[in-house]
């Protein structure tokens, strides 16, 4: 059992030119392990809270020299010296550090930092690669390689477009290799951009590397999104389907959904994204609904359930098992998009997981807006086999990052497969 002997933590920049922390971690036997820590825009309320240097004008308050601080004067001199048997052991003592339910003492950014830096080291001290160790400590039966969820269209709070509608994905689920799936997203993505400009759209990005043109409505991107995948010599469909990411939250109030000029109750919105089901080859709604209308997403679960299309939740479960239970028990979804760093350790993340797994629902592992090249939600997806995981445009070198990561994986791994019979009735 290796002693914690070093922990560094520093300011680097997030691909929106904004500060996020990143730790360095040593163990006794010099084996080492460095992890990055994204950060979101369009968060749900009951997300894990970071740290940020709030009271202080430099970067508007988002510098995360506090969560430096934390991590180096609060976390380290705690740490130091000891030896944690389990990755489940080191993420206890990281809670009980904090102190709050919520992360908030320290910061979620400070805890996931210590979290994945240590399970980077401990892979290292093992001399295992990171997919094989996450494996281990997840009991993993079944590793699976990911389909990828592409967001090649970018609105709401991640472009200026004008698009209420956040993401829209390109799900790939026709490919036979991660790899294939990868270029057939790229390939369309490309596709993409040149229809755009034939059309007399710009084709400068978003947040997450995908276009953001000024279209009239969501039924428009979807309609060009349909033709790109057609331009591409693909099958609409059969060979790529897609998915939406409304991030409702952002258009909800007063219990209205205020969206593209209407003004609608969750029945209405639900009738929408069934609608649009049917004119389009959407495959999966994430956060059709907000997350504080618990009664619309139980109407909306059955309604999208019976139309055999995934509902994934996001904004309303942040990660979190303890709300995400309550979801279950009431049947809001029937998918949960993962994000570590809204529940922010490892160990937590698992266990949402796995609640998923045992529950009936699928997953999505997921980056945030705000991303770094740290890839370690690639390795996470596979060692899960979460069977999607969504990374943005396959564009833009930290939402790549997490693409060519499973490309090296399927290399690395050889007989472990794309999960591409989730799909399989497409
Ligand atoms: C989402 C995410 C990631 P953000 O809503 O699913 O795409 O966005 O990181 O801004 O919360
Ligand atoms: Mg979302």
């Amino acid at each position: 059992m290796e002693q914690i002997l070093n922990i560094k933590a520093r300011e680097i920049l997030d691909s929106r030119g904004f500060p996020t922390l990143e730790v360095d971690m040593q163990l006794s036997n010099g084996s080492f392990g460095r992890a990055s820590v994204p950060s979101g825009k369009s968060t749900g309320t009951k997300e894990a809270v970071e740290s940020r240097d709030i009271h202080v004008k430099r970067f508007g308050g988002k510098g995360v020299t506090s969560a430096v601080g934390n991590v180096e004067q609060v976390l380290f001199p705690a740490l130091k010296g000891k030896a944690f048997a389990t990755q489940e052991d080191l993420d206890q003592s990281l809670i009980e550090l904090d102190g709050t339910p919520d992360k908030r003492h320290l910061g979620a950014n400070a805890i996931l930092g210590c979290s994945l830096a240590f399970a980077r080291a401990t892979a290292n001290a093992k001399k295992v690669p990171l997919v094989r160790h996450l494996a281990s400590l997840y009991e993993a039966t079944d590793l699976t390689l990911p389909v990828p969820m592409m967001n090649v269209i970018n609105g709401g709070k991640h472009a200026d477009s004008g698009i209420a509608t956040q993401e829209f994905m390109l799900v790939p689920h026709g490919a036979h290799s991660a790899a294939e799936a990868v270029w057939m997203g790229a390939e369309t993505y490309q596709a993409l951009r040149e229809l755009l400009k034939t059309k007399g759209y710009r084709v400068s990005v978003g947040d997450e590397g995908g276009f953001a043109p000024h279209l009239n409505s969501t039924e428009e991107a979807l309609e060009i999104l349909t033709s790109a995948i057609e331009k591409a010599g693909y099958v609409a469909g059969e060979q790529i389907s897609l998915g939406i990411d409304f991030a409702a939250n952002d258009f909800y109030r007063n219990g209205m959904y205020w969206f593209e000029g209407q003004r609608w109750t969750a029945e209405k919105m639900t009738d929408y994204c069934i609608g649009l089901a049917k004119k389009f080859p959407v495959v999966s709604i994430e956060d059709g609904l907000a997350e504080d209308d618990w009664d619309g997403w139980i109407y909306h679960t059955t309604r999208l359930n019976d139309a055999g299309l995934q509902c994934v939740g996001d904004d309303i479960f942040v990660t979190n098992a303890r709300i995400f239970q309550d979801g279950i028990d009431k049947g809001v979804a029937n998918a949960i998009l993962i994000k570590l760093n809204q529940i922010g350790t490892l160990t937590e993340t698992f266990e949402t997981m796995r609640l998923a797994k045992k529950s009936g629902y699928r997953t999505v592992v997921s980056h945030r807006s705000g991303e770094t090249d740290d890839a370690f939600i690639a390795d996470f997806a596979v060692a899960t086999g979460a069977g999607q995981m969504k990374a943005g445009a396959p564009a833009r070198g930290e939402r790549a990052a997490k693409y060519n990561q499973l490309i090296r994986l399927e290399e690395e791994l050889q007989s472990v497969l794309l999960a591409r019979e989730l799909y399989a009735r497409h």
